[in-house]
């Protein structure tokens, strides 16, 4: 037998184990493995029932996504097909019983399904997430889906690419039972129950009960569309799979299936797909850098103390919190301490309200959080972060008190966005134990931390970092120490290309429906304006001194800025805003910027989405490029993930750039030659991208050849 697929028989009950580790992908070998078995046990007198279970972690996670990877950049002989397979387990004369734990999504609830029955752990995960992959179920999944669950549940599972928990499985009948105890014994218990009572096997392809009609169904093929449209915004995919679940109710099963696969070869072979599939691989190759082996020792982390309860530190306490970290939240004021609590718990009352989740669990989370005027206990932390306001002396100011009261193995982060590390660390006695924990606001939601790897920071403390933001549910990607580091040093242009584009004739709205139907999740202006203009108008105070001197200056910031449009704060900036915190456009910020531009020479005219597209986003990709030259991001595909996961760049374009090798490197290099010609030095082209452009190369090759053998550069 294949050692992929293992069997074996007890009493009448066949077990079929998969055996992939680490999460049984249904890579070449298995669906073949599994026939085999089922054949075996198919002919073999002595087995009555069949349980199908996945060894080690999980049942069975999905087709292979490097098979799909190959098959949607047209290498590799096409996309994996299990219809055979499905078939053979479906028509097997046996009850064949899929005992889940773990995870069934995708393929995985594809082959469950396939079976004549499913249990499954309490906390197993089932679900069709092939949209986050920019595809649709493609194994017969839109078919026998609706068949067990209904056509709402199956195009809400669907289209939202959400997996549910076995009790909600249960529910809805895509499961038969929840196994409280050992899931193999409950699993080949159940089977026996089945062959004691006899009678027909269930086929889900036969189920027909809780199709409807197409005119019953006809509103919720609607409303799934309109649910696609607004959630998952100029994608295919979703769109598509309620395409597929429509031919499961208008068409017999197997024509159903010719009709899904052949919109799960469109989709596959979409730019959209390759995009997604690039995300989700570059998701998980962030975490691993060069120099530092997989196996090295980290710090556990169990006790965390901040300093700062703003929306930062207040943030970041809920994101321990949630993980089951203890956290000592500390506040100079007692009413700034106050406050930074009360937003705490309203925060947690709203996911209340929201059905996220219980009383019980706010009032654990709750508990976990002390706060407090001084640093009683910081001397315990496993981790310190400070979260105070973003200026060199206060940061400094905090890192030498810190480094006298903390334990000697104590990580000290530093949550800042923009300044330099390694002189926050050389106030302290362990620069090896300093390094930067960059998260984005609100830290408990935003996914992304930047980690800002020191000149002295050791691995030891990266590979803790790493470690942390995994436990934390967020995806840290490691960076060099530069200003703004990776994320906020490609903002700072993007924002500037922005502002000028509205001083030469624009208006902020137009600039930002410009980018939102690109697919940015928000628009520049509105950005601006959530973040505070005053805290823009800081940065480019205290960058100054950087920027070379001469270089056209954005003239609009100053404006907002003295005049008190601090953005949402102020219910007024680029926009204004109502009760609602609606951006709503300006005729006053209309006529300052048709002033300005008068009082700085610039003659207005008309600006094409097109101009706005490729100057805010060349720019950034133009940034990204020496970023990656410079050594301050280890891959493309580093500066890619901080895009998707902090900065609402479309995941369906892949990142910046990605989105630059699917236009191609020579295109863009040539648009931003003429943009150089027309506007000067900060258009100037980064080397690295006139090399691969050069060459024909992309990121993507670049990643792939590039010896990056040590650290990040420092
Ligand atoms: C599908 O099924 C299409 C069908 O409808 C039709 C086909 C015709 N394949 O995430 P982790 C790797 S589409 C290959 O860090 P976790 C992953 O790259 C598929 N590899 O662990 C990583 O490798 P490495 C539908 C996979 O515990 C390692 O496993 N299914 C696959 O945080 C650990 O992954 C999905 O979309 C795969 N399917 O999370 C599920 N899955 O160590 C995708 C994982 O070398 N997977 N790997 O970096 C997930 O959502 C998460 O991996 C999972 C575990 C929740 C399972």
């Amino acid at each position: 037998m294949d050692k992929l697929v293992n069997l074996a028989t007890s009493d009448g009950v066949a077990v079929i184990t998969i055996n992939n580790p680490p999460v049984n992908a249904l890579s070449p070998g298995v669906p073949e493995g599994l026939l085999a078995a089922l054949d075996v046990a198919e002919e073999d007198p002595l087995v009555h029932a069949i349980v199908i279970i996945g060894g080690g972690r999980t049942f069975i996670a999905g087709a292979d996504i490097k098979e799909l990877e190959m098959a949607a950049s047209g290498r590799g002989n096409g996309p994996p097909e299990f219809h055979g397979t499905l078939a053979s387990i479906e028509d097997t004369s046996k009850p064949v019983v899929m005992a889940i734990h773990g995870t069934a999504l995708g393929g995985g609830n594809e082959v469950a399904m396939a079976g004549h029955y499913r249990v499954a752990t309490p906390d197993a995960q089932i679900g069709q997430p092939e949209v986050n992959l920019g595809i649709i179920p493609g194994a017969e999944g839109t078919q026998r889906l609706p068949r067990l669950v209904g056509v709402a549940a199956a195009v809400d599972l669907c289209v939202s690419g959400k997996p549910i928990r076995a009790p909600e499985a249960l529910k809805l009948g895509l499961i038969d039972r929840v196994i409280d105890g050992d899931l193999l014994t409950g699993a080949v218990a159940f089977a026996r129950e089945l062959v004691a009572r006899g009678g027909a096997l269930r086929k889900t392809r036969e189920l027909t009960d809780k199709l409807g009609s197409e005119f019953v169904d006809a509103s919720i093929f609607v409303a799934g569309r309109d649910q696609a449209r607004k959630t998952r915004r100029n994608m295919l995919a979703p769109l598509k799979a309620v395409d597929a679940i429509e031919a499961a109710v208008t068409m017999p099963f197997d024509e159903g299936c010719k009709k899904e696969r052949e919109i799960f070869e469109e989709c596959i072979a979409s730019d959209q797909a390759r995009a997604l599939i690039h995300a989700f691989f570059a998701e998980r190759a962030v975490s691993k850098i060069p120099d530092i082996p997989k196996e090295i020792a980290v710090y556990n982390i169990r006790q965390a103390a901040i300093i700062g309860a703003g929306t930062m530190g207040g943030g970041i306490a809920m994101a321990c919190a949630n993980a089951g970290i203890s956290v000592r939240l500390k506040e100079l004021q007692q009413h700034a301490l106050d406050h930074g609590l009360e937003t705490i718990r309203k925060n947690y009352e709203n996911s209340v309200k929201k059905g996220r989740f219980s009383q019980e669990v706010m009032d654990q989370r709750m508990a976990l959080i002390q706060p407090q005027l001084t640093y009683e206990g910081f001397d315990q932390a496993d981790l310190i972060i400070e979260a105070a306001f973003e200026s060199m002396e206060l940061k400094k100011h905090i890192f030498r008190e810190i480094d006298k009261i903390a334990k000697p193995d104590c990580v000290l982060a530093s949550n800042t966005s923009t300044l330099d590390i390694d002189e926050i660390a050389s106030v302290t006695a362990r620069p090896g134990m300093v390094i930067g924990l960059h998260f984005f606001s609100p830290a408990n939601v935003m996914r992304l931390v930047e980690i800002v790897r020191g000149k002295a920071t050791s691995k030891e403390v990266v590979a803790t970092a790493l470690a942390l933001a995994k436990k934390l549910g967020k995806v840290g990607v490691v960076v060099g120490n530069c200003w703004g580091f990776v994320g906020n040093r490609m903002m700072l242009p993007y924002m500037r290309e922005a502002q000028f584009l509205v001083e030469e004739g624009a208006t902020p709205e137009q600039v930002d429906r410009a980018l939102t139907s690109f697919g940015m999740a928000m628009g520049i202006f509105a950005v601006d304006d959530m973040g505070g203009i005053d805290v823009q108008w800081r940065v480019r105070e205290e960058r100054k001194h950087m920027e070379k001197p001469g270089l056209r200056v954005p003239l609009m910031l100053a404006k907002l800025f003295h005049l008190g449009r601090l953005g949402q704060k102020s219910g007024a900036g680029w926009y204004r805003y109502d009760e609602n915190r609606k951006p709503i456009p300006d005729p006053e910020v209309h006529t300052l910027i048709e002033k300005t531009a008068v009082e700085g020479g610039i003659e207005r005219r008309p600006i094409s989405d097109d101009e706005i597209i490729e100057r805010c986003i060349y720019i950034m990709i133009n940034e990204g490029a020496k970023i990656l030259e410079e050594g301050y991001a280890l891959r493309a595909a580093d500066i890619d993930v901080i895009y998707l996961t902090g900065y609402g760049f479309p995941a369906y374009r892949g990142g910046p750039m990605w989105y630059a090798d699917t236009v191609g490197l020579k295109k863009v290099l040539d648009r931003i030659r003429e943009l150089h010609a027309q506007h000067g030095a900060f258009w100037e082209p980064a080397p690295l991208l006139n090399k691969l452009a050069d060459q024909g190369q992309s990121f993507a090759t670049y990643d792939a050849s590039h010896d990056r053998a040590l650290a990040l550069a420092q």
